[in-house]
């Protein structure tokens, strides 16, 4: 890691955020200073957790995610994905930020965040708009130039008096890793994208206009039958598939049936 000219604390922190990443299949999807006083961007259930930790003169949030299938192999062979947790994938994200939010010493304060921690929910979405200005698609779900619908956060780090070399290296590391996939082919966007085929292919019609109709989406799903299963079971949501961004991205078939397995389970837990 180059000289930063920061405490060595505070190098060590950024050289284990950077290690986890890389050993995960993780990657730096953004990074954004916050306004103290802006409720959007920073809920006070947040605020009240850095504001616990030590004394705040400025918020940077580091959002952390995936392209694709790349934490699986991590993922699948962690002792969350074998201990069967409720919520291994949760669990798993959990332990990783934890441990990068646990290196940052006074007086910068480091708090982890989860977007599924809640409700309230973290502004996650907000937040990688500000920090990466990704496209939010007709389904709700925002989407990369590269890997289309196929990504997803996992934690963030909310970090108190971040100093400016620290936040340039961050940004430098952002740019390098924007740099590697730029060499694929950056995909126009939804705006540009003249039949929408994201939006007819639901066999439910579970998308209509601002409005995702998840109670018609999960009894579909769960009232299939074994022997005459609904496509979406074994090949993911078919309006995400019907995508043409990012289709090398396509989560691998065991990490797509583990995310429909767990919403049809989170669905049927609550009828
Ligand atoms: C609650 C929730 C849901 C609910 C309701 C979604 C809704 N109508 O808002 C349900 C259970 C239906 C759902 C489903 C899914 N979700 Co969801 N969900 C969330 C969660 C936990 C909270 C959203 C929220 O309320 N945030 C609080 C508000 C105040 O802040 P915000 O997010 O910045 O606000 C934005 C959103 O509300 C967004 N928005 C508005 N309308 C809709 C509609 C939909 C469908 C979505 C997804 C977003 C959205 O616009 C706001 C401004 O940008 C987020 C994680 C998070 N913490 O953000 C994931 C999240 C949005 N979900 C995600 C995903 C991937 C899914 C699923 C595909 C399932 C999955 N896990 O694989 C499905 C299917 C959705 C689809 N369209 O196909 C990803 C999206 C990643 C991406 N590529 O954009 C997130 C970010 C989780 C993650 N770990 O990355 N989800
Ligand atoms: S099919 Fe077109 S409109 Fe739908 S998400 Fe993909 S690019 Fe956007
Ligand atoms: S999973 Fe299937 S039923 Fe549900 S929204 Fe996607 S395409 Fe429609």
């Amino acid at each position: 890691m180059k000289q930063l000219s920061l405490l060595p604390d505070l190098e060590n922190a950024l050289h284990e955020l950077w290690l986890q990443l890389d050993s995960n299949g993780l990657c730096l999807r953004g990074i954004a200073q916050l306004d103290i006083n802006d409720e959007k961007r920073l809920p006070p259930f947040l605020k009240q957790q850095l504001e616990a930790t030590t004394n705040v003169a400025t918020i940077t949030v580091v959002v952390v995610g995936h392209l694709g299938s790349r934490i699986w192999p991590s993922f699948s062979t962690s002792p969350e994905a074998r201990a069967n947790l409720p919520h291994p994938l949760d669990a798993w994200s959990q332990r990783i930020g934890r441990v990068v939010a646990q290196c940052f010493p006074a007086p910068y304060g480091a708090v982890p965040v989860f977007p599924s921690d809640g409700p309230p929910y973290a502004p996650f979405l907000t937040w990688s708009q500000q920090a990466i200005g990704l496209e939010t698609s007709p389904l709700g779900l925002q989407l990369d130039p590269v890997a289309g619908l196929w990504h997803a956060y996992r934690f963030a780090v909310l970090i108190a008096n971040l100093p400016e070399p620290a936040l340039q290296y961050l940004k430098a590391k952002q740019l390098e890793v924007t740099r590697l996939i730029e060499d694929e082919l950056l995909a126009p966007g939804c705006s540009q994208c003249q039949e929408q085929p994201c939006l007819s292919a639901c066999p439910v019609n579970a998308f209509q206009a601002n409005f995702y109709d998840m109670q018609s989406c999960a009894n579909y799903l769960n009232n299939s039958l074994e022997s005459q299963e609904a496509a979406c079971v074994s090949q993911s949501c078919l309006a995400r598939r019907a995508c043409p961004v990012g289709v090398a991205y396509t989560y691998e078939p065991a990490h797509r049936q583990f995310h429909m397995q767990a919403f049809m389970k989170a669905h049927k837990a609550t009828q």
